[in-house]
C-alpha cells in the first residue's frame, strides 16, 4: 500500500506521554435507530365480536368458557355473566393474582392478534399482564411473551393485542410453541384493586388487511405531495374499504380528499391509498419552510391519521354478520419537512469534503494523536483481515462494525486508495451478516449490537454511495431495513423496550444509532423522511425526559456511552437540516458536563456509585460539549482523561478544544437531585478531597448498600469518601415502564 510518509508519521509511531491507552478487545457498540412505518400502531378496541363461527378472516377460538370440563386455575366458571354464549370466567382480585390454563392451542404463529372480552366490576381500573408461555425446558426459569393492558370498569370491552406488541422474557421457544396462557396482576404492576374481572371469548385472529407505509411521493404539480399506503386483502372474501381522516392537520399544511378506491377489494388484491398534502404558501418560500419546520417540531403533527375501515362484503346466505375492522394509519405529516429538505447528493452526513478537511486538520492536533494512532492500528488490522478474506465470500469479519468507521476515517484523511477499497468490501460483508441482534439479547428484535451495526453501515453507505453500484446499494439497504430499521419501528410503534425507557442507556444508544442509519437513506427511499421524523421525535423525547440536573442514574460509564450516541445524532440532524434543527439547544446539555466534572477524582479517578470501571474515557464527548456550551472547564477535564476510547471519537472532535482548569472561585459542590447524587470537593488540585453522597432509587447498574459507606480507592494523591443509602424504587417509576415488569434486560453493559 502506498502511503504518504508525513501522514503516516502523524498517524502512527509511539504515543505521546499519556496518550495511547489500550484499546479494549471488545468493540463498544453504539446503536442506531430508525423508525419504520408499521401502520398498525394502535391497539384498536371495538365491540361486536361475531361469535365463534368462522368468518372471512382466519381465527381460532382459544377459550369460550362454555365447556363442561373446567381447566382454569385461579378463576371459576360464571353462568350469570357472558359476553358470548352462556358462561365466562370469574376472576376475583386480589385474592387470586393469576388465572391460567395449560389447555390452549400450541401454534399461534399464523395469527396477528390475541383478542378477548373482559368486564370489570369494581371502582378502579385493573392493570394486568397477559402472558403466553412458550417454555424452553433447557432454561432454568419459565420463558414467555408478555404485555400489560388496562381494563376499565363498566360494560364488556373488547381487547385486541397484536402479538408483535408482546415483549419476550427468557428464551421463549416462539409463537409456534405456546403451552400456557395467563392473566396476571403480578410482576411490578403495583397494588391490585379489589375487583371482579370476567373474561370471555379468547380468540386468535388475523388481520384482513396488510398495510405497508409507502412514505411520500411528489405529485405532478410540484407543490403537492402524497402520503401513500399500500393495502392488501388477505382475507378469503372481498372487503369494502373506506378511509376517513381523523385528528388535526398541523398549521401551514392542507390536506385534500383521500384517494381510496371505494370498490370492493377481492381477496389477494391490493390498492393504494393516497392523501394529497400541500403547503399553504409559496413552494420554496421562507415562510413555507418555516411552516414545514414548525410542523416537524410540533407535537400537533402526530395527531393526524387515516382510519381505514374494512367491511367484509356480505356473502349470500351467510348467517354470520360480517365484522368490521378498523386500522389506524398515522400520517406523520411533520415528516414532509425532511422529505422536502433532504440533501441533494451523497455523502451528506459524514465524510463530506468539509468533513474531510476537518479530519485532516485534526491530524495535527496533539491531543488527538492517540486516537489517530489507534485508528491507524485498527484500520490496518482490518486491511490485513480483508487481504486474507477477500477470496472467501462467506467469511465475515472477526471484528465489530465500528472498524468500518476506522477504515473510513483513514480513507478520508490519507487519500490512500486501498482504504476506500477495503471499506467498500467491509461494507458489503457486514451487510451480509445473518444475525444482527446479539444472541444473548434475543428474543429482542433490536438491540445495542444491531443498532451499532446499522449506524456503521449507514455511515459507510453514505460515504461510499458513489463508489458502489446500485445493486450493491440494494445489497446494503435491504438488511439495513429488515434487520435494524423496521424492527426498531415495530418496537417504537408498541413502545416496547428500549423506546420510552428514556433514562436507560439502551434508549439513547439505540435511537441515536438507528437515526444515523436512517439519515443515510434520506432521498434514497420514499419512506425515509417519515422514519427520520419519527426518530427525531423520539430523540427529543429522550432529551426532554433525561434528568434536568444533568445527572445520569446509571453512573458515569453509561452517561458517556449514551451521551456519545446522542451527540453524534445531534450532529447528524444539524447536517441534514442545515442547522435548522439544533438539538444542542435542549436544556439537558447545559449542565450535564458538570456531572462528570464534579465526580472527577484527580488525577485519574472517578467517584463511582455504579459499574463504571473504564469510564469516562471518550475525550471527544467532553470536548464537544465544552465547545458547544462554552465550558472551558469541561475541555480541561477532557485533556486530563486517558485515551481509552474508540477512534470513532474523531467524528465528534471540535475545532477548538482549549481548556481551563476551574478557577479558585468556581463551585466546588454539585447536586444532582433527580438521581440522588451530591458531590463536594476541597478544590481542583490533584490533592483534592472529594465527598460524595448517594441515595434514592437503585437502578440495575448501581452498587449501593443500605447504611454502608465505601472509600473509592484513591488514585495517587487525592481521596474520596462515598456514602450511599437506598430506598425502595418508586412505584410510579415501575408502573410507567412495562419493561420493568419482567426481568431486567440482560447484557446492558456498554461493551456488550
Ligand atoms: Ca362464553
Ligand atoms: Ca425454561
Amino acid at each position: 500500500m502506498e502511503r504518504d510518509p508525513a501522514l503516516s508519521e502523524k498517524l502512527r509511531g509511539r504515543a505521546a506521554a499519556g496518550g495511547v491507552g489500550r484499546r479494549s478487545t471488545t468493540s463498544c457498540p453504539r446503536a442506531l435507530r430508525l423508525l419504520a412505518g408499521a401502520a398498525l400502531a394502535a391497539v384498536l378496541l371495538h365491540g361486536g365480536e361475531a361469535g365463534a363461527e368462522p368468518g372471512p378472516v382466519p381465527r381460532l377460538l382459544v377459550e369460550d368458557f362454555e365447556g363442561p370440563e373446567w381447566h382454569w386455575e385461579g378463576a371459576a366458571r360464571d353462568d350469570a355473566q357472558a359476553a358470548e354464549g352462556n358462561a365466562s370466567a370469574r376472576w376475583e382480585l386480589p385474592a387470586q393474582p393469576t388465572a391460567s390454563s395449560f389447555r390452549v392451542p400450541e401454534d399461534w404463529s399464523p395469527f396477528d392478534n390475541l383478542r378477548f372480552r373482559a368486564r370489570v366490576r369494581g371502582a378502579a381500573s385493573v392493570e394486568i399482564h397477559v402472558v403466553a408461555e412458550c417454555d424452553d425446558p433447557d432454561t432454568d426459569s419459565r420463558d414467555y411473551f408478555y404485555r400489560a393492558v388496562t381494563l376499565v370498569p363498566g360494560d364488556w370491552q373488547s381487547v385486541r393485542m397484536p402479538l408483535e406488541s408482546f415483549e419476550g422474557s427468557g428464551q421463549p421457544l416462539g409463537w409456534e410453541h405456546v403451552d400456557r396462557l395467563l392473566f396476571s396482576t403480578e410482576w411490578g404492576l403495583g397494588p391490585t384493586p379489589t375487583a371482579t374481572v370476567y373474561l370471555d371469548q379468547v380468540l386468535l385472529t388475523r388481520d384482513s388487511l396488510k398495510v405497508d407505509d409507502e412514505g411520500w411521493e411528489q405529485g405532478n404539480q410540484g407543490a403537492v405531495w402524497h402520503r401513500a399506503w399500500k393495502v392488501q386483502n388477505r382475507a378469503s372474501g372481498s372487503m369494502h374499504l373506506t378511509a376517513t381522516p381523523e385528528g388535526d392537520v398541523p398549521a401551514g399544511l392542507r390536506v385534500g380528499q383521500v384517494e381510496c378506491p371505494g370498490a370492493d377489494l377481492p381477496p389477494g388484491q391490493g390498492l393504494r391509498i393516497r392523501l394529497p398534502v400541500r403547503v399553504a404558501g409559496e413552494p420554496g418560500a421562507a415562510a413555507t419552510r418555516r411552516a414545514l419546520l414548525a410542523a416537524a417540531l410540533s407535537g400537533d403533527a402526530e395527531g393526524f391519521s387515516l382510519i381505514v375501515t374494512a367491511q367484509p362484503t356480505q356473502v349470500d346466505g351467510a348467517e354470520t354478520p360480517a365484522e368490521r375492522e378498523d386500522y389506524r394509519l398515522p400520517a406523520y405529516l411533520g415528516s414532509l419537512y425532511y422529505q422536502t429538505h433532504r440533501p441533494e447528493k451523497h455523502p451528506w452526513v459524514w465524510f463530506t469534503e468539509a468533513e474531510k478537511r476537518r479530519l485532516k486538520a485534526l491530524t495535527d492536533e496533539p491531543i488527538a494523536r492517540a486516537a489517530w494512532v489507534e485508528n491507524r492500528t485498527c484500520a490496518d488490522n482490518a486491511v490485513r483481515w480483508w487481504e486474507q478474506a477477500r477470496e472467501a465470500p462467506r467469511a465475515t469479519p472477526t471484528f465489530g462494525p465500528l472498524r468500518l468507521v476506522d477504515v473510513l476515517n483513514l480513507a478520508a484523511v490519507s487519500d490512500e486508495q486501498p482504504y476506500t477499497d477495503v471499506a467498500r468490501g467491509l461494507l458489503l460483508r457486514f451487510a451480509s451478516r445473518e444475525d444482527w441482534v446479539s444472541h444473548r439479547h434475543k428474543p429482542r428484535i433490536v438491540d445495542l449490537t444491531s443498532a451499532t451495526q446499522a449506524m456503521a453501515l449507514g455511515m459507510g453507505y453514505d460515504a461510499l454511495w458513489d463508489r458502489i453500484t446500485e445493486g450493491e446499494r440494494v445489497w446494503v439497504r435491504k438488511p439495513l431495513l429488515e434487520k435494524a430499521i423496521l424492527p426498531y419501528l415495530t418496537v417504537l410503534d408498541h413502545r416496547r423496550f428500549p423506546t420510552a425507557d428514556y433514562r436507560n442507556n439502551w434508549c439513547s444508544v439505540v435511537t441515536a444509532n438507528i437515526g444515523v442509519a436512517v439519515a443515510s437513506l434520506l432521498g434514497d427511499d420514499p419512506r425515509a423522511a417519515v422514519w427520520f421524523h419519527r426518530v427525531v421525535r423520539e430523540y427529543f423525547a429522550i432529551l426532554d425526559h433525561l434528568p434536568s440536573d444533568g445527572g445520569w442514574s446509571e453512573g458515569l460509564s453509561y452517561w458517556e456511552y449514551a451521551v456519545d450516541s446522542l451527540l453524534v445524532f445531534a450532529e447528524v440532524v444539524r447536517r441534514v437540516t442545515g442547522g435548522e434543527v439544533d438539538a444542542l439547544q435542549n436544556p439537558f446539555w447545559a449542565k450535564t458536563g458538570d456531572f462528570v466534572l464534579h465526580n472527577y477524582l484527580p488525577p485519574e479517578g472517578w467517584v463511582n456509585f455504579c459499574d463504571a470501571q473504564r469510564a469516562p474515557s471518550n475525550r471527544a464527548v467532553l470536548l464537544k460539549l465544552g465547545q458547544e456550551l462554552h465550558r472551558p472547564d469541561w475541555n480541561w477535564l477532557a485533556t486530563r482523561m486517558p485515551f481509552r476510547g474508540q477512534p470513532k471519537e474523531l467524528l465528534l472532535w471540535p475545532e477548538n478544544a482549549n481548556g481551563e482548569r476551574p478557577s479558585a472561585g468556581a463551585p466546588r459542590a454539585a447536586a444532582f437531585p433527580e438521581v440522588g447524587w451530591v458531590s463536594m470537593r476541597s478544590g481542583w488540585d490533584d490533592d483534592a478531597v472529594v465527598l460524595a453522597l448517594r441515595s434514592g432509587y437503585k437502578d440495575p447498574h448501581s452498587h449501593l448498600d443500605l447504611t454502608r459507606s465505601c472509600c473509592t480507592p484513591s488514585a495517587r494523591r487525592s481521596s474520596a469518601i462515598c456514602l450511599s443509602a437506598t430506598t425502595r424504587p418508586a412505584t410510579s417509576a415501575r408502573a410507567a415502564n412495562p419493561r420493568s415488569t419482567g426481568p431486567p434486560p440482560r447484557g446492558t453493559t456498554p461493551s456488550s
